[in-house]
């Protein structure tokens, strides 16, 4: 199966003023796209073809970087635009704040950690909320990685290459990821992701 660039599930503008129109035209119209179509031509004619994503993400992962940068960069994309949307943030959903509670002390605590995982990334990554051996941690990766090549489950990622935030917030990163937690971070779609990777 191919991948293929889904549109975003909001309009462009939708996430101002914490994530411009342009930020996104650039991001999702042509980085995201750019990993969907040298994905598509790096598996051609390799194992690969046909496998799942997920599959793809996992077992290219230190064995064939052109797949695996752009296959891990798609499948992180494709969960990112749906980590956010319009009037984000707010209360987090009972079952998944109580085990943030459980696993960080307070929510306070996690949104500290998580923040610092996203500052303490050098160069382009991600940070990460995600659930490993049935609890919950933060964890932050180099590049295209994500917590799937390290047997997690990503709940809630958020993008900090440069391409996400430097048009917005220059290279104000800590800025950025505030606004992503309280301002643009779809609780619904985490809870969701936690209670799948619960069961
Ligand atoms: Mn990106």
């Amino acid at each position: 199966m191919s991948f293929t660039l889904p549109d975003l599930p909001y309009a462009h503008d939708a996430l101002q003023p914490f994530m411009s129109k342009e930020t996104l035209e650039y991001h999702h119209d042509k980085h995201h796209l750019a990993y969907v179509t040298n994905g598509n031509n790096a598996i051609k004619g390799t194992e690969f073809e046909g496998k799942s994503l997920e599959e793809i993400v996992k077992g290219s992962h230190g064995k064939n970087p052109a797949v695996f940068n752009n296959a891990g960069q798609h499948y992180n994309h494709l969960h990112f635009w749906k980590w956010m949307k319009p009037n984000g943030g707010g209360k987090i959903p009972g079952a998944l704040e109580k085990a943030i509670v459980d696993s960080f002390g307070s929510v306070g605590k996690f949104k500290e950690d998580f923040v610092a995982a996203g500052v303490g990334q050098f160069g382009s990554g991600w940070a990460w909320l995600e659930v490993k051996d049935g609890k919950l941690a933060v964890s932050k990766t180099p590049n295209g990685e994500s917590p799937l090549v390290h047997g997690a489950t990503p709940i809630l990622g958020v993008d900090v290459w440069e391409h996400s935030y430097y048009i917005d917030y220059r290279n104000r990163r800590p800025d950025y990821l505030k606004a992503f937690l309280e301002s643009l971070v779809n609780w619904d779609y985490v809870a969701e992701r936690f209670d799948a990777a619960a069961k």
